[in-house]
């Protein structure tokens, strides 16, 4: 073993140190079984296999033509969906992906604001969507932050775009797909579904599924699905070729099917009687924080949570900004991560919002009544304006802990 190597898997210890000894609250991580570190860390990384199955550019493909069939009929199976794309490195390049299938650079697009919810591939500026194609936006209602379906119909109608994008990072809301879908047809644009934060909930039908309403859905595969970091993109057949096509050749070449692998693994392991357990508890556990914040007037955007996902205000309420609140929690071991809120007066590099999610430390075993405890402490951490480490804080820190697989 060279230096180098000795130095990264010594980092790589650390890391996993870290993660061991972490209340993890981060809305898009959570932690994978075994099996699929052990599909995505495995020999698969050394083929190539540019093309699609039993239609490929390269020898040697039969068995990873049967593990990407696997995953493609898993991942129909899972979702209903009539054609599955199961090769996109990431929910990033499913995005584009679609853009690719169905715009010409300069077309018009609406999606959900950055703000309020939406996220980077949905149109900013710096991102690749936001370059080749003209971005419109739709935001959430200023008075109960919820999505108000009028005003995104009046917006499109002004507008006429010819995509609507739709799903979030940062919601914490039931998104209404049959509305976007009536409001879509009602202005003549196809509807594109980015369900990445709540593909779990979706999966064992906890969120209504987007899949009937949209022409396309795209998702990561490693936020409340619980799989290998990458995305995914689902369609109607009649779509099947346009997006096959955009995704290989037209924006990556040859696909990884480790990932893939893992992909298809954790598609099984989603319909698991499991895997519904485990959702329940990642909404139970949501509404238990969202009690405790309730409890001590820290402000919630939309008020509260139907998801894996809520949303507090602590600029104004606690007194902090996102940014100095995500470094102080950080030293007590609770990895958080700032966030912009709607109508934000804040630049989005300080915030006044924190987004906190329940999939990973559900994943991980805590209970309504620890999800409680974090909220609580989370407050009396942030309303502590003292620049010392406080002891029974790291002591209630270590209490929860102690109780993670
Ligand atoms: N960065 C992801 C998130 O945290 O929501 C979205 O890609």
């Amino acid at each position: 073993m060279n230096e180098i190597t000795k130095e990264i898997f010594k980092i790589i210890k650390k890391e996993q140190k870290r993660q061991k000894d972490t209340i993890e609250l981060i809305a898009s991580e959570n932690f994978v079984s075994k099996d699929i570190l052990k599909a995505n860390g495995s020999i698969l990384t050394n083929k190539y296999a540019e093309g699609y199955p039993s239609k490929r550019y390269y020898g040697g493909c039969k068995y990873v033509d049967q593990i990407e069939t696997i995953a493609i009929n898993l991942a129909k199976e899972l979702f209903s969906a009539e054609h599955a794309n199961v090769q996109p490195h990431s929910g990033s390049q499913a995005n584009q992906a679609v853009y690719l299938a169905v715009l010409k650079p300069g077309d018009k697009v609406l999606a959900l604001d950055l703000n309020s919810g939406g996220h980077l591939t949905h149109g900013h500026s710096l991102s690749s969507s936001g370059l080749l194609y003209e971005f419109h936006s739709y935001g959430v209602n200023k008075d109960t932050f919820l999505l108000d379906y009028d005003e995104i119909e009046k917006i499109a109608l002004e507008v006429m775009p010819k995509l609507i994008v739709t799903g979030a990072s940062n919601y914490s809301r039931i998104i209404d797909f049959k509305r976007f879908s009536e409001i879509a047809s009602k202005v003549g644009a196809l509807l594109m579904v980015d369900m990445a934060h709540i593909a779990g909930l979706v999966a064992t039908s906890l969120h209504p599924s987007p899949v009937p309403y949209a022409d396309f859905v795209t998702s990561t595969t490693h936020k409340t699905l619980r799989g290998p970091r990458s995305g995914l993109i689902l369609c109607k057949e009649k779509y099947a070729k346009i997006i096959d096509r955009a995704v290989f050749p037209g924006i990556q070449g040859g696909p990884h099917i480790q990932t893939i692998a893992a992909k298809a693994i954790c598609f099984g392991e989603c319909m698991e009687e499991s895997f519904i357990t485990y959702q329940k508890r990642i909404l139970a556990n949501i509404k238990a924080m969202e009690k405790a914040f309730n409890n001590r007037n820290v402000s919630m955007i939309s008020g509260g949570s139907d998801n894996h996902l809520v949303s507090i205000e602590v600029y104004k309420s606690l007194g902090i900004t996102g940014a100095e609140a995500e470094k102080k929690l950080e030293k007590y071991n609770i990895t958080v991560n700032k966030n912009s809120i709607p109508y934000d007066t804040l630049p989005p590099t300080k915030a006044s919002g924190l987004r906190l999610g329940s999939a990973a430390m559900t994943s991980r075993g805590l209970e309504e009544n620890d999800f409680y405890e974090i909220a609580n402490l989370i407050t009396d951490i942030l309303l502590d304006k003292s620049l010392e480490l406080n002891k029974a804080y790291q002591e209630r820190v270590k209490n929860i802990i102690d109780k993670l697989y």
